[in-house]
């Protein structure tokens, strides 16, 4: 890594950048980061990181723009108004004393997060199980990875990823299940794609219900019916059995139980043409994958949300696994099951124990002489004696009043936990709710009584473990604004006054990584992968300086390791894998009369979960501007839909309004509607208001890819968008997306009443009593004012803007139709200090004179590149690949996240 000043946060801006790690995705990519100004940075991708080499997403390229401190929470809050870190502090932990003292250890609760650093995640587990004597402390990994974690040690005996990164370029087949790393592992993505570009043998299988970004750049793709994965795996065992593939030296070498898997793969996925019908997809194709699966030696089988989040989720996972410890292709150069983590730092919570059912450094809580280590190593007045309860199961006992208290740190779980009315029910009722947060106005901040401000991405300092097992820095380059904590104060402070004095006298994340990796090494001797004991001994500067490291590292790695089981030596007793027999079974709800449809729901491009940083910049927020709900044209005809209207959804918990798409890509009877959507930007898009709360029995990871659905129209009485150079506080209407532009803010609005009179309504806007920012800012106006209007009572036509001193303050287009004029040109004139005489005369046609000036939705975020300007060029100029795009526009040219969109241009 680069020899910068490391953890200097008085940097200026003639300083060498500081490296440090991109706080979104898994990837865990290396950046280096250089303050500009207060509240942005320049950003480039770290050229000596191993993730990435240098090489950045759209999301990551986007992290300068991210950083402003205008929605940040900055003070502590008690019930919404600003108090000392002393009130807070001693509130939280009295409080919290209180509740223990009455009810005991239980009726308290952590949900925590993978977006904790390691040494944060390492404190809040240790007070809850060690200090409150209790396991409740869970994480949102559990809606993530957990089924993975629990499939992992049922094989391995131990939650371990046996390979890497480079096997997806060394590999001559890489299956990608369940995963769109296109969108959401992007680096990692492009990595592989330009290892087949260098390889031609190198095919990629992409299994997934429906066709997205990862399938266009397959070889095949396979459309499997949802939640089908373990026939097809079981079937793949069965016919690699057939074909002569096993590797029963290794079997013999290294496997416990596996003759019971071969069993239950024959009876349970006996034929191709049983495969094929099960999963709904054509026996050639079927076969094409088993061949190529059977006849490569290097593999790599790399998966994601649509493997774990499911009811049969670790038994998705087995029935991979199952194969590669079939055919002995595991921790070898290019071969082995690989589990991509979702959260930048999912694995190093996994590593302390962040979850209910884990002690810390891999050790097990059912174990009591490994409780009996910690609790002698932390010199822990009472030790948890059980698990605890798992994120689902622990917002139910919040609803039922077993729960009293819950401490939320770095997640949003009002928006991303299933069933989320029923979660905001639970957090409305509950006694005592805090919340650690950066930001003020999410939808979760709302319910907390006492809102407490931590330390931002560029602010802190500490470790995250990457989806190979490699720990990197996030290094501070920003000064601290406000009176925001390293989550890692907040929870010792409140530790000590809880009466734990000498276990939480941290003074920094130095001293906590050192004990961590003690931890690891405690009585391990190889038993446990799990040991960065070899970084127990670093001092201040070494950690300061730490490169990008695989554990384990010990006496036996003292480098780190990049694979792992190559020559057996798992973490059971008997140190032998299982290949467990997993038997199909169908989701949890299925599909009836009254919601025909299956919901499925996941990411898209440029947006990070709920939206309070990514939703923060412009550049991110044109790619996809509003939710949507993607469906088969047979579905859209049968329930009388229209691309582009607006569709209500419903399932049996809750309804969401939001845009319609129809899409081939979609297969008729399933449904995808992004997770992302939130409170401060669409009234209607909390998709996991309709998400079933159905969990898998083994891991208790949601099944957010599956839940029962009907779709209708919903035909409001007006559609409409305004354009706004300030934010406009309240617009009352039943489906308003907000969307922040490049010096304006979009609103797409519909509802199902119209104003009697729109001018006066429209002019409502600016008067809302709580002062949009415009009037609050009462400067004098800088210039005239004039209105421009148009309106047709007839045909609902109202079109109307705004101008001060010649330059747009706002514009509104409001009709009957769905069909608007587009957005793109329009948003462009808030660029202008003054709008020109040819634009003015077109500016309530809402399109510009001459059709090139309009260059329509952003398809490549980094250059502002525009889908009509794409579609121009590729015609006029006969761009036939999209290196020739690149030269052409520069479009695809830098992080190359929009390269498979720009394929799919091509291809008309
Ligand atoms: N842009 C972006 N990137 C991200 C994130 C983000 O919010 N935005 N979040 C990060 C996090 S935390 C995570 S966990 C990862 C998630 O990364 P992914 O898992 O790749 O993303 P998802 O879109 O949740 O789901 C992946 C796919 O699973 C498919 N699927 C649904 N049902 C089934 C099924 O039954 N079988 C199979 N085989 N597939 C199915 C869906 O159609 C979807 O395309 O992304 C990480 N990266
Ligand atoms: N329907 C559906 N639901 C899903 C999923 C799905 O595919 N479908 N995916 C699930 C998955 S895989 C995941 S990982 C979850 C993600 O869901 P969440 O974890 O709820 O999503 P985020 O928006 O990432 O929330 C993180 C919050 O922490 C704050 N934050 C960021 N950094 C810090 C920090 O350092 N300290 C503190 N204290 N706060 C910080 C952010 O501002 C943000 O509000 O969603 C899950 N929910
Ligand atoms: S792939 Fe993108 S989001 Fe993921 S770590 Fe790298 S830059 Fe960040
Ligand atoms: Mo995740």
């Amino acid at each position: 890594m680069s020899s910068a000043p490391l953890s200097d946060p008085s940097l200026t801006a003639d300083d060498a950048p500081i490296a440090t790690t991109c706080p979104y995705c898994g990837v865990g990519c290396g950046v280096l980061a250089k303050p500009r100004g207060p509240e942005s940075a320049d950003i480039k991708g770290d050229p000596e990181h191993p993730s990435n080499f240098g090489r950045l997403c759209s999301k990551g390229s986007s992290l300068g723009e991210t950083l402003s401190l205008e929605t940040r929470l900055l003070y502590p809050e008690i019930t919404g108004r600003r108090v000392s870190w002393d009130e807070a502090l001693g509130t939280v932990a009295d409080t919290l004393r209180r509740t223990i003292d009455t009810h005991g250890p239980d009726s308290v609760a952590f949900y925590v997060s993978g977006q904790l650093l390691t040494e944060d995640y390492y404190v809040a587990n240790k007070l809850m199980k060690g200090f409150i004597g209790s396991g409740n402390i869970d994480t949102n990994s559990r809606l993530c990875m957990s089924s993975t974690v629990a499939a992992q040690k049922r094989a391995f005996g131990e939650d371990v990823v046996p390979g890497c990164y480079e096997d997806l370029e060394l590999a001559d087949l890489v299956v990608l299940v369940g995963s769109n790393a296109a969108w959401c592992h992007p680096v990692l993505f492009q990595r592989l794609v330009a290892a087949k570009r260098e390889n031609p043998r190198l095919k990629i299988v992409n299994i997934d219900p429906r066709r997205t970004a990862t399938s266009q750049s397959a070889d095949l793709h396979l459309p499997i019916r949802p939640g089908t994965d373990v026939v097809l795996f079981n079937g793949l065992l069965n016919y690699l059995r057939q074909d002569d593939r096993i590797d029963f030296a290794f079997l013999e070498n290294h496997l416990g139980r596996y003759a019971e898997a071969f069993e239950n793969a024959r009876k349970t996925a006996p034929s191709l043409p049983a495969v094929a019908r099960i999963c709904g997809i054509p026996e050639e194709d079927l076969a094409s994958f088993y061949q190529w699966f059977a006849r490569t030696e290097k593999v790599v089988t790399a998966w994601s949300q649509g493997v774990n989040q499911s009811s049969s989720g670790t038994d998705k996972v087995n029935s991979i696994i199952n194969v590669h410890l079939a055919t002995g292709r595991i921790g070898k150069p290019g071969m082995g099951p690989f589990s991509l983590t979702g959260q930048p730092n999912a694995m190093g919570g996994r590593e302390v124990g962040g979850l209910a059912n884990q002690l810390a450094a891999h050790l097990d809580i059912e174990n009591p002489e490994h409780r009996a280590l910690v609790q002698e190593y932390w010199n822990a007045p009472r030790m948890l004696d059980k698990s605890g309860l798992k994120a689902v199961e622990l917002f139910q006992a919040i609803a039922e009043g077993r729960i009293k208290a819950v401490w939320i740190m770095a997640t949003n779980p009002a928006v991303s936990l299933p069933d989320a009315n029923a979660v905001r029910d639970a957090l409305r009722r509950c006694e005592f709710v805090v919340v650690s947060e950066c930001e003020s106005g999410t939808d979760l901040g709302a319910y907390a009584h006492v809102n407490l401000p931590a330390l931002a991405w560029g602010e802190k300092d500490g470790t995250v473990t990457n989806s190979e097992r490699r720990i990197s820095r996030q290094r501070a380059f920003l000064t601290v604004p406000g009176e925001a904590k390293p989550d890692w104060w907040i929870v010792s402070r409140v530790a000590q006054r809880m009466g734990y004095d000498e276990g939480f006298c941290y003074r920094s994340a130095w001293e906590i990584f050192l004990e961590h990796a003690r931890l690891s090494g405690l009585q391990n001797g190889g038993k446990r992968v799990f040991d960065i004991s070899g970084l127990a001994e670093l001092d201040r500067a070494g950690y300061d300086a730490l490169r990008p490291i695989q554990w384990p590292v010990n006496g036996r790695y003292p480098n780190g390791a990049s694979r792992l089981f190559d020559a057996g030596g798992f973490s059971s007793i008997s140190r032998r894998a299982e290949m467990v027999p997993v038997v199909p079974k169908a989701p949890a709800n299925p599909p009836d009369a009254a919601y025909p449809l299956v919901l499925n729901t996941g990411r898209i491009r440029d947006q990070w979960h709920t939206m309070t940083r990514t939703g923060k910049t412009a550049r991110l927020t044109n790619h996809v501007p509003e939710p949507y709900a993607e469906l088969n044209p047979r579905d859209a005809a049968r329930f009388a839909i229209q691309d582009g209207t607006l569709v209500r959804l419903e399932s049996r918990f809750g309804q969401a309004l939001v845009r319609a798409r129809v899409s081939k890509d979609q297969q008729p009877g399933s449904v995808f509607v992004p997770m992302h959507w939130s409170g401060p930007y669409a009234s209607k898009g909390l998709i996991n208001a309709l998400v079933n709360p159905a969990t898998d029995p083994m891991s208790g990871e949601p099944e957010s890819k599956h839940t029962p659905l009907r779709i209708a129209p919903y035909r409001p009485a007006w559609h409409g968008f305004l354009l706004s150079r300030e934010p406009l506080d309240a617009i009352e209407v039943e489906y308003r997306v907000t969307i922040r532009g490049d010096g304006h803010w979009l609103y797409e609005l519909a509802h199902s009443e119209s104003p009697s009179d729109w001018p006066v309504w429209m002019r409502g806007l600016f008067a809302h009593p709580s002062g949009s920012r415009e009037s609050a800012s009462a400067e004098p106006v800088p210039g005239r004012e004039e209105w421009l209007e148009f309106a047709d009572i007839h045909s609902g036509r109202y079109r109307c803007a705004r101008l001060l001193g010649g330059r747009l303050q706002f514009c509104a287009f409001i009709d009957r139709s769905f069909e608007l004029p587009p957005r793109s040109w329009l948003a462009g004139l808030f660029a202008l200090d003054e709008v020109p005489d040819r634009a003015r005369m077109s500016l309530l046609a809402g399109k510009p004179a001459s059709a090139e000036d309009d260059q329509g939705r952003i398809v490549c975020s980094c250059f502002g590149v525009g889908i009509n300007t794409l579609k121009r060029a590729i015609q006029k100029q006969n761009l036939s690949t999209t290196e020739q795009i690149g030269a052409a526009l520069k479009a695809g040219t830098n992080c190359g996240s929009c390269i498979p969109e720009l394929k799919s241009l091509l291809q008309g």
